[in-house]
Order: C-alpha cells, then structure tokens, then sequence
C-alpha cells in the first residue's frame, strides 16, 4: 500500500505567516490553472475529493496541505498551490499568486520535490518556464503530462518527446522525471507515486543525517517559515517576473 492512501486534509493557508512550522517534508503540486494538480493528488492518493478540482479555472486559491504517513501524526505533507495563468485573473489575483504560491514555490525550505502538471496538448508554456526558473536549480521535478486520454497514441508519443526535449534544455543536468498521465485513463499513476515516495524516502534518510541548525535547501541557505524574506516584492528566486 502507498503511503500516499493515508491522505487526510490538515489546512489551509492563505497567507505566507500561516505556513506550518514544523520540520516536515512537503511536496508541490504546481501547474497551469486547470492543469489538473487538485484531480492529479486525489487520483494518487486514492481520494475522490481530498483536493477539490472543477471546470472553472482558479478554483484552487490557496496552498491546501495534505498530511500523509501513517498514524496521527504527518510525516510529510503534499500541497496542491494555486494555479497561474488564468486569463480572466484581475491584477489583485496574480499579484497574491507572486505573494504565496510564487514565494512558497521559490523559498520554502521544506520542499523536496515539486510535481508539474501539464497539459499534455499544451506542452510546456511561458509560464511554467518561468516557474520552472524560480524553483531551486537542485530541487527534483516530476512533470506529469495531464489528459493524456484526450490525445491519440502518437499524438502521446509526440507529446512526451516534445516535453523531454523542452525540459531538458530548461534544466538541463536536473532531477527531472515526466509521465504520461491521465486521472480518466488512470495512466501514469503507480509511475507517479514511485516518484513521490523515491523524494519522502529521500527526505528520511536526509533527516537522519541531519543535525539541528540553519535550514539548509541543497545547500542554499532559504529563509524557513517563521523568516521573512528580505524582498518581498515579485521576486521568489531571482528577480525574475511571477508566473501570472
Ligand atoms: N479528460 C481528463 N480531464 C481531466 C484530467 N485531469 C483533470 N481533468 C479535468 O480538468 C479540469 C481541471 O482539473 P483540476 O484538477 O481542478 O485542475 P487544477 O490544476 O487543480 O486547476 P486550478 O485549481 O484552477 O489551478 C477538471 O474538470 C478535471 O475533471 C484527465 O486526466 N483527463
Ligand atoms: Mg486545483
């Protein structure tokens, strides 16, 4: 049995001061809006409406964490973040998107892993390049290549190639890992949670070296969540303009 079964919803954090301060790991699920992040975690984990997922775009605005492992208590958590790229989003909304989403993907010391959805008709866009240039150079990426079930087997084909070539020359020497996926087709899935389960493995073992001390990401010192980052404005990793 996956560990991922053991899902259970912990909260919901609107604003960067709510993130828990616990030392746990904790894996992203980021994406385009309607990429299908929310139906992509209740897939995997075997919940039909743990992360809510909808027709409308943006639906999901706030970082929603899962706890997982067995027990009471989590010993990790997966986070299903909000989506960029709605074009209907007023300017107030992508500016929170920068101020949470963007700021959690880009600094959060806890993050171990980052789960990338994309539509597998739209291949990787601006946006996730963008983001892709904010997360940790070090930090491991699983892309999953959403609705698959809507293409044709060499459209699929086609499709996973194309993705590889545009990720490697995006982070070219990473930790990356893409999947054909589809949550009606129910394909892709037990690839997916070897993945996941590979990085909170990973993150055991990294513990268990660990002393106490400085968070330290990868060998970057990151602010962890009771800091503030020193430049708030737009600018997660580099400087570089927010996905949305
Ligand atoms: N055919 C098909 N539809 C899917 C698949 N995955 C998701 N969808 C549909 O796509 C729509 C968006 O899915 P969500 O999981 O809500 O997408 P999201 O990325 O969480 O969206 P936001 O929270 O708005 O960013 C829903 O209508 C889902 O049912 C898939 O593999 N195949
Ligand atoms: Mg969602």
């Amino acid at each position: 049995m996956s560990v991922l079964f053991t899902a259970r919803f912990h909260t919901t954090v609107a604003q960067t001061r709510q993130l828990p301060r616990v030392d746990l790991p904790e894996i992203a699920f980021a994406g385009r809006s309607n990429a299908g992040k929310s139906s992509a975690i209740n897939v995997l984990c075997q919940r039909r409406r743990l992360a809510f997922s909808s027709r409308t775009p943006g639906r999901t605005q706030a970082l929603n964490f899962f706890a997982i492992g067995p027990g009471e208590e989590p010993s990790a958590f997966l986070v299903d973040t909000p989506g960029y790229g709605y074009a209907a989003a007023p300017q107030a909304v992508r500016g929170a998107w920068d101020a949470l989403a963007g700021r959690y993907l880009g600094q959060r010391a806890a993050l171990r892993g980052v789960v990338l959805t994309v539509d597998s008709r739209r291949l990787v866009t601006e946006l996730d390049r963008k983001l892709l240039g904010w997360l940790a150079p070090t930090l491991p990426v699983l892309v999953l290549l959403t609705k698959s079930d809507k293409l044709g087997y060499a459209e699929r084909m086609a499709a996973y190639r194309a993705a590889i070539a545009q990720l490697e020359e995006l982070r070219p020497g990473a930790d990356l890992s893409v999947i054909l996926f589809s949550v009606t087709d129910r394909v892709g899935l037990e690839q997916a949670r070897a993945v996941i389960e590979g990085w909170l493995a990973r993150a055991r073992q990294g513990r268990a070296h660990d002393g106490s001390g400085p968070a330290v990401h990868q060998g970057r010192v990151v602010p962890t969540a009771t800091e503030e980052p020193a430049d708030t404005e737009n600018s997660p990793a580099d400087g570089t303009e927010a996905p949305r």
